[in-house]
């Protein structure tokens, strides 16, 4: 069982992919808004985060490490962790890095111009969000540069579990209203190649909601979004 967190986060549009596509024998749920600080759920995972797997007896959090139980797990096809040790390592050396880059700056696209000024009522200043522009677009440019280089996909041929993770956390930004691929066509190439290789279709319904979330955010209830004040606060208008 996958345990996610509700719209507007972005695991749920990975969580689908992985779900339908590479494990297709797991189940996932999306849990309501505020989930994670149940009780419940921190018998799953104490550090009361979005994803987390709960496998027989057996509870695992962090995305990254869910997908690599998964794929051991159910043997998926070798291109999407290869056991190939350089190409493996690869695909960590993605996995390692994109949490502090394209993680972080692009959802903070999805913070700044959806999350925030709903959940809380206010405006993020331009300048702020420029800036975070600016680390959106610095990581980009060394995913091009350092990860996709000429290559089709981060590995070689074949797309892995690293191209994956990319395409998943490069369209938050596109969520937020902002057009990552305009004047990178590399980087738009790659992901057209991501979407053939997943299927037109699937990447197309997966990427629905996140596609979605401005007019979301237009009818949701902020006070759907209450118990993210505080934690908004701190990191981010403090
Ligand atoms: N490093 C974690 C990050 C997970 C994460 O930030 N999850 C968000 C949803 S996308 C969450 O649960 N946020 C609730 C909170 O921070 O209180 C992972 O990759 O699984």
């Amino acid at each position: 069982m996958l345990c996610h967190a509700n719209l507007s986060d972005s695991y749920v549009v990975s969580t689908r992919l992985l779900s339908f596509y590479i494990f297709p024998k797991s189940k996932y749920e999306i849990c309501p808004s505020g989930y994670q600080y149940s009780e419940e759920y921190g018998k799953i995972n104490l550090l009361r985060k979005a994803p987390a797997i709960k496998d027989g007896d057996f509870c695992l959090a962090e995305s990254v490490a869910i997908m690599l139980y998964l794929a051991e797990k159910f043997h998926t096809p070798e291109h999407w962790y290869p056991a190939d040790l350089q190409k493996r390592s690869r695909v960590n050396e993605y996995l390692s890095w994109q949490h502090s880059a394209i993680r972080i700056h692009g959802s903070k696209m999805l913070w700044f111009k959806l999350l925030i000024p709903k959940a809380v009522g206010v405006e993020i200043p331009k300048e702020k969000i420029d800036n975070a522009v600016e680390d959106l677009n610095e990581s980009l440019n060394l995913f091009e540069e350092k990860f996709l280089q000429d290559r089709p996909f981060i590995v070689g041929d074949q797309i892995s579990l690293a191209d994956l993770v990319a395409i998943v956390e490069i369209m938050q930004p596109v969520g937020a209203g902002m057009d990552v691929f305009e004047n990178r066509p590399k980087l738009k190439a790659w992901k057209d190649r991501v979407r053939d290789e997943i299927g037109v279709e699937l990447f197309d319904e997966a990427h629905q909601e996140i596609l979605y979330a401005q007019d979301a955010m237009k009818t949701m209830d902020p006070k759907k979004m209450e118990h993210l004040k505080p934690k908004i606060v701190r990191y981010f208008l403090s």
